[in-house]
C-alpha cells in the first residue's frame, strides 16, 4: 500500500530564521518563486516567526507587504505561517480582541495554514487563535512543543493532541525546536498519535544533534503523513534535513513524495548563491551539536546567549550558564524551551550565574511566569522560589487572557494617524517601539535597511589599481602571513572595512579616523 508523504519546505521561514538570524529580504525570495510554485511541495513555510520582528527592525520591510507580495508570487501553493498561540507574533499575551484580529488579516492576506503553539504547551492558551483560523475558513495546525523532562511523556502529548483535537484542529504538528527528538522516540510518539487520533501528523524537527532525518523516516514508518524539510543549501545544523535528501531518500518506495529533484537541485543552486550574501550572519552555533541532547540547550538560544555574555565581557562564564538554564528550567516545572519561555529561563539563567547567588535578581518575566501569567507550567514550580518571587500575590489559574480587556480601541487610539490601515495596527501592537519607528520612518520616507557588508572577495576593486600591492608577507616573530587584500567596503559611518585572507582565512578589518 502507498502512501504520499507530503512536504513543506521552511525555506522562506524557519531556514533563513534557524541559520541567517532572520534576515532573508524579499528580493532575494522573489526571484526563485517561480520555480518554487512548481515544485509541488504541500505548503511554503513563508511568514511569522520571528521573520515579522525582523523584518520590521532590522529590514525595514512591512511583513504584510512582504505577505501579500508572496501570495501573487505563489499563486499555485499553501502559504503556512507560525503562530505563537497567544503571544502571536511578539513575547506577550495579547487580548483576544487582538488575536481574532491578527489571524484575520494574516488570512485576509494569504495565509492558508497556521501552525498554531504555546510555549507552555497550555492549550488554553491555543483556543482563540484555533477559534479565528477556523472562521477565516482556513488550515489550524495544533502544535505539541516537543521536549523531554520528568513530566513530559507520549501519555501526556497525546492527552494535548486529544484537546486541541476537541477544538476543532485539521493535523497535529511535532515541533522539535531544539533536535531533541531521537528516532526511537519519535516512532513511539507517532505511532501513540497515529492510534489514538484521526487526524494528519506533521514532524517539523531542527536537525541540531544531527538526528532529524533518522527521526523523519522513523515517523514515517509509523504513521506520519507529513515532513517538514529545508532546501539543501540551507538544510541541517539548526535547521531541518534537506529537501532533496529527503526526497532521495523516499524515491521510489511507498512513501514517494512525487517531488522533481531536478527542480530542487535548481532550487538548491540559487540559494547557495543568495547565502553568500548573508555572510555576516552566519554564526559558530548553527552547526551540528550533540550538547543540545544533554543541556537541552537549542542553538538559536546559544547564540543569544553568547552574544548577551560577550556584551556583558563574561564569555568565559558560557559554560556555568549552559549547566545552570536547566536547573532553572527545573524550577519553574519544566517548560519546553521556544519563545518566550527560552529567553525567560535563559536570561534568569545568565543573572544567577553572574550575580554569583541563584535568584538574587529575579527577573519581571520570572515573576509573571511564577503568576500564572503564561499559563499552566508543565510540572510543579519550586513553591519556595515563588514565595520568594512574588510574596504574597495571587497566582491566577484561568487562562490568562481571560483577565485581560479589549485592547484594539486603545491600540488604534495610540498609533493614531501613522497607522494607514488595520495591518499597520496591528504592528504596532506587535512591537509597540520599534513597530512605531518603522511606520514613523515610512511616513518620512527615512526607511533604511541595515548595511550587508560585501562578501570577501567582492568589495570594491583592492588598492592595486593605487599601485599599492594586494599581496605580501609579512613576518611576525619568525613566523611568516601571506595577507591578500580580497576587498575594501564602501565608507559607511566613517569607517572602512577591508577584506583580507590571512594565510588563506578570510578576514575582515575594520578602520575608523584616529580624530
Ligand atoms: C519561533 O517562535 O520563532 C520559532 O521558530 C520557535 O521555534
Ligand atoms: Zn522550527
Amino acid at each position: 500500500m502507498s502512501k504520499r508523504i507530503t512536504v513543506t519546505d521552511t525555506i522562506l521561514r524557519d531556514a533563513h530564521q534557524s541559520l541567517l538570524a532572520t534576515r532573508l529580504r524579499t528580493e532575494d525570495m522573489l526571484p526563485i518563486c517561480d520555480k518554487l510554485d512548481q515544485v509541488g511541495y504541500w505548503s511554503l513555510e513563508v511568514w511569522g516567526g520571528a521573520t515579522f520582528d525582523a523584518c520590521v527592525r532590522f529590514l525595514k520591510e512591512d511583513p504584510w507587504e512582504r505577505l501579500r507580495t508572496l501570495r501573487k508570487a505563489l499563486p499555485n501553493t499553501r502559504l503556512q505561517m507560525l503562530l505563537r498561540g497567544q503571544n502571536l507574533l511578539g513575547y506577550r499575551h495579547y487580548s483576544d480582541d487582538v488575536v481574532r484580529a491578527f489571524v484575520a488579516k494574516a488570512a485576509e492576506n494569504g495565509i492558508d495554514v497556521f501552525r498554531i503553539f504555546d510555549a507552555m504547551n497550555d492549550v488554553r492558551n491555543l483556543k482563540v487563535a484555533i477559534e479565528a483560523v477556523k472562521a477565516a475558513g482556513k488550515h489550524a495546525q495544533g502544535t505539541i512543543a516537543y521536549t523531554t523532562s520528568p513530566v513530559h511523556t507520549v501519555e501526556t502529548f497525546v492527552q494535548q493532541a486529544k484537546d486541541m483535537a476537541a477544538m476543532g484542529i485539521d493535523s497535529i504538528a511535532i515541533k522539535d525546536m531544539a533536535g531533541l527528538l531521537t528516532p526511537f522516540a519519535t516512532g513511539d510518539l507517532v505511532k501513540a498519535l497515529k492510534a489514538e487520533l484521526d487526524l494528519p501528523v506533521f514532524i517539523h524537527s531542527h536537525d541540531t544533534a544531527g538526528l532529524a532525518a533518522m527521526c523523519q523516516l522513523k515517523a514515517i514508518e509509523n504513521g506520519a503523513d507529513h515532513i517538514d524539510t529545508a532546501i539543501s543549501s540551507m538544510a541541517w545544523g539548526t535547521s531541518h534535513p534537506g529537501t532533496e535528501s529527503m526526497v532521495a531518500a523516499l524515491k521510489g518506495t511507498q512513501f514517494d513524495t512525487g517531488l522533481d529533484l531536478e527542480l530542487l537541485q535548481e532550487v538548491g543552486m540559487y540559494f547557495h548563491a543568495v547565502r553568500k550574501k548573508y555572510h555576516q550572519f552566519e554564526s559558530d552555533f548553527t552547526g551540528v551539536d550533540t550538547r543540545v541532547q544533554v543541556n537541552q540547550v537549542p542553538g538559536g538560544m546559544m547564540s543569544n546567549l553568547a552574544n548577551q555574555l560577550k556584551e556583558q565581557g563574561a564569555l568565559d562564564r558560557i559554560q556555568d550558564v549552559f549547566a545552570e538554564i536547566p536547573r532553572v528550567r527545573e524550577d519553574l516545572g519544566f517548560p519546553p524551551l521556544v519563545t518566550p519561555t527560552s529567553q525567560i529561563v535563559g536570561t534568569q539563567a545568565v543573572f544567577n550565574v553572574l550575580a554569583g547567588e541563584r535568584y538574587k535578581t529575579i527577573t519581571n518575566e520570572v515573576k509573571l511566569y511564577l503568576q500564572g501569567r503564561y499559563g499552566q507550567a508543565p510540572g510543579a514550580v519550586n513553591e519556595k522560589l515563588r514565595r520568594q518571587a512574588i510574596g504574597g500575590e495571587e497566582v491566577i489559574d484561568v487562562r490568562p487572557a481571560d483577565l485581560l480587556k479589549p485592547e484594539m480601541d486603545r491600540l488604534r487610539g495610540e498609533v493614531g494617524a501613522l497607522a494607514k490601515s488595520e495591518e499597520d495596527v496591528l504592528t504596532f501592537a506587535m512591537f509597540p517601539d520599534i513597530g512605531r519607528k518603522f511606520l514613523e520612518e515610512r511616513e518620512a520616507g527615512t526607511l533604511k535597511p541595515e548595511q550587508l557588508l560585501p562578501a570577501p572577495g567582492e568589495g570594491a576593486p583592492a588598492a592595486s589599481s593605487e599601485g599599492v600591492p594586494t599581496e605580501f608577507i609579512i613576518d611576525v616573530h619568525g613566523e611568516s602571513y601571506r595577507v591578500d587584500i580580497t576587498g575594501v567596503g564602501v565608507k559607511g559611518d566613517g569607517k572602512r572595512h577591508f577584506y583580507l585572507s590571512l594565510d588563506g582565512m578570510p578576514e575582515e578589518v575594520v578602520f575608523e579616523p584616529l580624530n
